[in-house]
């Protein structure tokens, strides 16, 4: 079986896709900041599954990241067929009292890492027999997000990048999936430090990121264009939260 690349792979959305990839017996590259921890997951998921797994520590936020990504796979000779675009952030709270420095970082690494290694990975992947783009992209690409309006509007682009891709690919050996989680119980809102109401609020409606994993890796494997899990009707309240 060749590998799965899996950005964002040490925690959270990411880590259970990877999991789930293992389950169906997918082999692992997983990438992320965090190398310790990336090295246990790998020996982790590799003795649970019986499955090949090397882990990458990288910074997405950097340019260059994405060329080293694809130079350690070629040098490992990794045949890559699955590669799902999962790393991201949220920053939280007023526009103006972020930089311009720390909002391209997060645009960096939520919305042009993602092109960068879609585009260096699709000849790649239609060298293989099967190949599957999953990008992550969030409820909040669904709606103006007063609180986080860059983070919601990297999620657009994310969600739009991902439908056109997926109708120019079409009748290719090679599909693109977008999914928008809702509400995922990950830390990710601790980490955005949205406020306290949003954060009650959302424990309400919260997924596990197993359940998130499971309907993402479906709808990849059976070509879906886009899927949105935890429902639009719960996304409208999350905007009201802000
Ligand atoms: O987030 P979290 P989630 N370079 O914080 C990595 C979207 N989403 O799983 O680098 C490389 O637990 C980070 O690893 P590390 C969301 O926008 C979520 O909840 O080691 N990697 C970690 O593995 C995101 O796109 C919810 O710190 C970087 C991972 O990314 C995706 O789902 C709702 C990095 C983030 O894990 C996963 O989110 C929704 C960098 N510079 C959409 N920065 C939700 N949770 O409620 C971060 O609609 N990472």
């Amino acid at each position: 079986m060749s590998y799965a690349l899996i950005t964002g792979a040490s925690r959270g959305i990411g880590l259970a896709i990877a999991a789930e990839l293992a389950r169906r017996k997918y082999n692992l590259l997983l990438v992320a900041r965090s190398g310790d921890q990336l090295q246990k997951l790998a020996q982790q998921l590799a003795a649970d599954h019986n499955v090949k797994v090397d882990s990458l520590a990288v910074d997405l936020s950097d340019a260059v990241a994405p060329q080293q990504v694809i130079n350690w796979c070629k040098t490992n000779k990794y045949d890559v067929s699955v590669l799902v675009n999962n790393a991201g952030y949220g920053l939280s709270g007023q526009f103006e009292q972020y930089s311009l420095t720390d909002n391209l970082a997060m645009m960096q690494v939520n919305m042009t890492s993602l092109v960068q290694l879609t585009q260096l990975f699709l000849p790649e992947l239609r060298r293989q027999s099967r190949g599957y783009i999953l990008n992550i992209a969030s409820s909040t690409a669904y709606q103006a997000l007063p609180g986080m309006s860059l983070y919601a509007a990297t999620k657009v682009f994310v969600l739009n990048f991902s439908r056109g891709l997926h109708h120019e690919l079409a009748g290719t050996s090679v599909s693109v999936t977008c999914i928008s989680p809702g509400a995922t119980d990950t830390g990710f809102n601790d980490r955005a430090q949205i406020n306290q109401k949003a954060r009650d609020a959302a424990k309400k409606i919260t997924m596990t990121p197993d359940d998130v994993a499971q309907q993402a890796v479906a709808a990849m494997l059976a070509g879906k264009a886009e899927v949105i899990t935890g429902g639009i009707n719960k996304l409208g309240a999350f905007a009201a939260w802000l």
